[in-house]
């Protein structure tokens, strides 16, 4: 066999793999503080958009809560309030971070307890992409306020 004819095909599949390589959305850096009562908990992430076409997250679903919800924390004049978002977009290839005093999850209505050293099981809901389950490590209150 030439040489060439050893090559092509390997030049065939990276080249495959360069251009049909289906698009990936990471989530990283997850965690969530432990509640300090028994009625709601945030969950913070960042999730980079690389599909390469924007996304819409809707919100998501959990064992332990009825409802999770999306807000956005906003400080005026001294007060911290939250406002709850429907629907977040991430533009094609842009990151978007939730954190504390920023965009979070929250899960509302608590049906347990989480508790510092266990995971939460989430799963996120998107308007244009498959739901994505993921696993959130709880961590102590202290751990959190940084
Ligand atoms: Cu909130």
């Amino acid at each position: 066999m030439s040489r060439l004819h050893y090559l092509l095909p390997l030049l065939l599949l990276s080249q495959f793999s360069i251009f049909c390589h289906p698009g990936n959305l990471s989530v990283q850096d997850a965690y969530s503080p432990a509640p300090l009562n028994d009625r709601s908990a945030a969950i913070y992430f960042r999730i980079e958009n690389d599909t390469g076409e924007s996304i819409v997250l809707t919100g998501g679903h959990t064992e332990v809560a009825r409802k999770v919800e999306m807000h956005r924390t906003e400080i005026s004049n001294g007060l911290v309030r939250m406002v709850r978002l429907p629907e977040i977009p991430v533009a094609s290839g842009e990151s978007l971070e939730f954190r504390p005093g920023g965009l979070h999850f929250m899960l509302v209505d608590l049906t347990g307890i989480p508790e510092a050293g266990t995971e939460i099981e989430l799963t996120i809901t998107f308007k244009n992409q498959p739901d994505r389950i993921i696993r959130i490590p709880v961590v102590s209150p202290g751990d959190a306020l940084e």
